[in-house]
Parts: C-alpha cells; sequence; structure tokens
C-alpha cells in the first residue's frame, strides 16, 4: 500500500506497512506503520509526524527558543497533541507547561499508537486544556516561552497565522517560536505568515531540514526578547540527549539564503 500526499504538482510517497489507527472528529487523523519512517502521523492528508525525522522538526521548534531565554520556567504550546514538541520541553529546567489541543482525537490516539510523547502528558508539570488556541489565548496569562506547532493553515490552524493572534501573543510571552511552512513549495502560506507575524517585535526566520515535510525544507519564525548568548550554556543544561539539534546548528539555523531573504523582503514590502 501506498500513502501520497501531493503538493502543487508534486508530492511525497511513503510505503506503508498497515494503518494503525484512525478517527474521524473535526480533523481526519490518522496513524501507519510504514516501510521506512516508522509510524506516521497524518491529519487531514497531511504527514505531520514521522519517526524517523520528527526530532529534526521538534527540537528545532522547542528548543532554539528555549535556548534562547535566560530562565525560562512557563511554557504554553498551542497544538502538539502528539506530544513531541511536549517531549522536548520537559527536558529543560521548566515549572509550568500548558498545551492546548483543539482536537482530543489527536492526545487520544497518538498516547495510544504513535507513542513519541515519553510519557510527557503524565508529567506534573504539565496540564492539558482541549481548546481552540486562538481563544485560549485571549484569556490567559502570560508566558515565558509560547510556541505554537499546528498544521497547515488551511483549516482549523488558519486563525493561529492571523495577525490578531500575533499581536496578542506579542503581549504574552517573553520569546514566541511559530512553525511557518515550506517556504519552497506553500510559498503563498510562508508569505502569509511573514506578513502578519511582522507585529512581534525582534520577528525572524530560522529554517531547517524536515525530510517528510514539503519539500524537505522547513521554515519557523521566533520572536520576542531573544537572544544567542544563553544558547550553549542552555544546551550543557539539557536533560537526555537531541538526536538533531546542537549549538552550531542553532546558529546556523539563522543564516538564511539569499532568495528566502528576498522573499521575506518582498512580502514585507508588498504585504502579501
Ligand atoms: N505540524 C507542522 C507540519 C505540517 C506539515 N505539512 C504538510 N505535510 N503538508 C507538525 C505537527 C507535529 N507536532
Amino acid at each position: 500500500m501506498e500513502f501520497v500526499e501531493r503538493y502543487n504538482g508534486c508530492g511525497l510517497l511513503v510505503s506503508v506497512k498497515k494503518k494503525i489507527a484512525e478517527a474521524y472528529g473535526i480533523q481526519k487523523v490518522e496513524i501507519f506503520e510504514t516501510e521506512s519512517f516508522g509510524k506516521m502521523l497524518v491529519i487531514d492528508g497531511k504527514v505531520q509526524v514521522t519517526e524517523f525525522d520528527e526530532p529534526f522538526y521538534h527540537e528545532m521548534l522547542v528548543h532554539v527558543p528555549m535556548n534562547s531565554c535566560k530562565n525560562a520556567k512557563s511554557v504554553l504550546i498551542i497544538g502538539g497533541g502528539d506530544g513531541g514538541a511536549l517531549r522536548e520541553v520537559l527536558k529543560h529546567d521548566v515549572e509550568k507547561v500548558v498545551l492546548v489541543e483543539i482536537d482530543n482525537n489527536v492526545i487520544e490516539l497518538c498516547k495510544k499508537f504513535l507513542k513519541i510523547d515519553a510519557g510527557a502528558f503524565d508529567d506534573s508539570r504539565v496540564k492539558v486544556v482541549i481548546e481552540d488556541g486562538r481563544k485560549f489565548i485571549e484569556h490567559c496569562e502570560t508566558f515565558d516561552v509560547i510556541i505554537v506547532d499546528g498544521t497547515d493553515p488551511v483549516g482549523v490552524s488558519d486563525p493561529l497565522f492571523g495577525r490578531d493572534f500575533f499581536e496578542i501573543c506579542n503581549k504574552k510571552c517573553g520569546v514566541f517560536c511559530s512553525q511557518s511552512q515550506s517556504p519552497l513549495i506553500q510559498r503563498q502560506l510562508f508569505r502569509k505568515m511573514i506578513v502578519n507575524s511582522t507585529v512581534i517585535r525582534n520577528r525572524t526566520v530560522f529554517t531547517s531540514v524536515v525530510p517528510t515535510y514539503p519539500m524537505a525544507y522547513w521554515s519557523f519564525i521566533i520572536g520576542g526578547d531573544f537572544s544567542f548568548r544563553y544558547v550553549r550554556r542552555n544546551y550543557r543544561k539539557i536533560k537526555g540527549k537531541t538526536k538533531h539539534y546542537n549549538p552550531e546548528v542553532h546558529f546556523s539555523a539563522f543564516a538564511l539564503p539569499n532568495w528566502l531573504k528576498e522573499e521575506i523582503r518582498d512580502a514585507e514590502l508588498r504585504g502579501n
């Protein structure tokens, strides 16, 4: 059996041994056993996680903002129901982590069948809230770090790419970080993210390789009061191992090729 995800005239083909689980609620959630990438989480037909390369994504999404803070104690994760980002946050010396997931099916299926959370949901520092992240941000307290681990902004995640959402996040975070799509094959989604997120202070872009995401080259935005000063010190304090992330990878992730700098500048100038 083959799973195919298409995007703009190209795509990814993954050989699948079997479907392990599925649920239909506000989204279609599926977990597969694949031939080459271990287990794979797919939401509304789009690859979210494979066991093979989820650390490439989750470690960059989490350790880049966490290591950019002097001393992050409180963290908000919006999305991330698979628990991969949560697992990485807990490698830091944090006191409180709130995870806000809109779709309880994602948490239930992933805890039972994907198991990349490594027990993170049972940690006493963690509070899980089932709510729309866009609504939650309006009434919540402030956090040292806010991390947005959403799906592509076409379905339920669309409000997490809106200017009004970023405006509130800017007021409620020390450091903000969100995934921001493939700048190569999802140009319009990426540009929308760039334009709307300019309301976050010091907002800038970094990238990583994530082989099973569209075109394998993924972008993230970071903003707020982040600094390179603490990166090496915080890295030494991380509990457990990282498969992908280290300080050199952190620094080099901010080195952008000319075409990408140009794309960002152009989006900011035109406002779309
Ligand atoms: N969400 C961001 C990746 C989206 C991939 N998009 C796609 N395949 N079209 C990842 C969530 C994992 N915690």
